[in-house]
């Protein structure tokens, strides 16, 4: 049985990118076995991010998220490989970075800082829907 190739989006959030810690992600990506097939640095604006994180609007998180993803810039990867959208979000760990798993991303890398919002390194899609509707966002 083989599963159809599907494309995800990576994003490492300005922590990350802050903390020089994009190119340890992308190598974790990438020994997974997993292909980068499109990067780029940007600065998100608020009109993209609102796009991109609708589904939290009104939470009390929210607002936090926002200012925090538009504090600096960030890394947009377009990832691809057989069931990599589930694939990445295990790599990544759970949202919380204190509880994550060592061995995930946020759980080598992250911690709780005492904000609003959790700053945890990197977001991945959930759904193949999620990823279609924010690759085209964030590459067109
Ligand atoms: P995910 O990034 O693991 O998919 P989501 O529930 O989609 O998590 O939330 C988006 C982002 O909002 C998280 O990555 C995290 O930065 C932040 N966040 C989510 N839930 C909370 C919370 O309860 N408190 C603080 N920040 C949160
Ligand atoms: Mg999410």
């Amino acid at each position: 049985m083989t599963t159809s190739i599907e494309e995800t989006l990576v994003l490492v959030k300005p922590d990350g990118v802050a903390r020089n810690l994009t190119g340890e992600i992308l190598r974790r990506i990438e020994a997974k076995g997993y292909s980068l097939v499109d990067i780029r640095l940007l600065q998100a604006d608020r009109e993209l991010l609102a796009k991109h994180y609708a589904e939290h609007e009104g939470k009390p998180f929210y607002e936090p998220l926002v200012e925090f993803m538009e504090s600096g810039p960030v890394v947009a990867m377009r990832v691809a490989g057989n069931r990599v959208i589930e694939g990445f979000r295990v790599l990544a760990g759970t949202t919380d970075p204190t509880t994550a798993a060592p061995g995930t991303i946020r759980g080598d890398f992250g911690r709780d800082w005492g904000l609003r919002v959790q700053q945890n390194l990197v977001h991945g899609s959930d759904s193949v829907e999620s990823a279609e509707r924010e690759l085209s966002l964030w590459f067109g």
